[in-house]
């Protein structure tokens, strides 16, 4: 079924909106207002825009270690301005603002998160499982980095959700680099996705900069998965405009990434620029609408940071609370 007008200026939406809150968080981090660290999604927001911006909202999500997962979260309709909180530490975080970056939210599907990379694939094969026995056609969302699916844990996972016919996507962002291991460096063959063959489920490969390009396949994976016919693997090639995390060099390998690089990645390679030059050019979108999806996303941001701003700090004291039982 291809994407109406609708479908794809929400996809722009979701693009923007996750723009404008990395950034949010990234300027956060250097203002001392965000806890712990933050790994962006500058550049590699089209992912998970487009693999989560049509899930149904009890589907099942492991996201992504970049935005902390922003583009997944914003695109599957949690309000960003709790996670906002959360990484800062507000009793109105998702999670009273105890996980800092690994929030869950129940109602969306989010059951968890970790720092641990490979540790989605072990409950995304939980998921699964929960999601074929309820029968209420619920499918899981497994993202994952390059790196990440050199973790035994995807072999065994995948393994086992094929075997079952799990209602599972497997979805692959490969930025290149590893945290800085580029990945011709740590994997033997070209497209991660080859994996999937060997397991008996389809891969693809998409250009991960173009957020339709990725809406459309997720849309065929997410069908397969619903009609029972079992997971399926996608990879959608793509970019990262800034180090690993904020506040580290900015290595691929042994080579230092150049300024001129980055700039060129930001001139040729931005998925903001490639869905709205798309959508322009098709008559979807006018430059009206672009203003005004951008000011909405900038007052988006304004106002959850007042909330968090004045949203009271977590006292320690609820972990009393929340680790023990009574
Ligand atoms: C088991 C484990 N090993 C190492 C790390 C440290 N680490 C955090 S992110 C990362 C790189 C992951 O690479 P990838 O999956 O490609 O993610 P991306 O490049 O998109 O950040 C590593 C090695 C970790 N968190 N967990």
């Amino acid at each position: 079924m291809a994407l109406t007008k609708e479908n794809l200026i929400t996809l722009y939406t979701n693009l923007v909106r996750t723009r404008a809150f990395d950034r949010a968080f990234v300027r956060r981090l250097g203002e001392g207002k965000l806890l712990g660290f933050f790994h962006p999604a500058d550049g590699g927001e089209a992912p998970g825009v487009g693999a989560c911006s049509f899930l149904r909202h009890e589907d099942y999500l492991w996201g992504h270690i970049r935005g902390h997962g922003l583009p997944h979260m914003i695109s599957k309709g949690v309000n960003p301005k709790f996670f906002m909180a959360e990484h800062s530490g507000r009793e109105t975080g998702l999670c009273r603002g105890i996980s800092t970056f690994h929030a869950v939210a129940p109602e969306f599907g989010i059951m968890g998160a970790a720092g641990t990379i490979g540790s989605g694939f072990p409950v995304t094969v939980g998921y699964g499982l929960a999601a074929k026995m309820n029968g209420r056609g619920q499918i899981v969302m497994s993202c994952f980095g390059d790196g990440t699916s050199n973790r035994g844990t995807f072999h065994e996972c995948a393994l086992m959700v094929n075997n079952w016919k799990l209602p599972v996507v497997f979805f692959c962002e490969n930025n290149g680099l590893g945290m800085f291991v580029p990945v011709k460096d740590s994997h033997p063959v070209a497209d991660i996705a080859s994996l999937a063959q060997g397991y008996g489920m389809p891969g693809v490969v998409v250009d991960g900069q173009d957020v339709i390009a990725v809406a459309e396949a997720v849309e065929v994976a997410v069908d397969r998965a619903r009609q029972g016919k079992g997971p399926s693997m996608i990879e959608a090639k793509c970019e990262r405009f800034c180090a690993h995390a904020v506040g580290i060099p900015d290595y691929s390998g042994a080579e230092v990434r150049t300024p001129e690089e980055i700039k060129y990645l930001r001139e040729n390679r931005d998925p903001v620029t490639i869905c709205r030059q798309k959508l322009l050019s098709q008559g979807l979108l006018t430059e009206e609408d672009v203003s005004r999806i951008q000011a909405a996303a900038d007052a988006e941001v304004e106002a959850a940071e007042k909330f968090v701003e004045e949203s009271p700090r977590t006292d320690p004291s609820i972990f009393d609370e929340v680790l023990y039982a009574r």
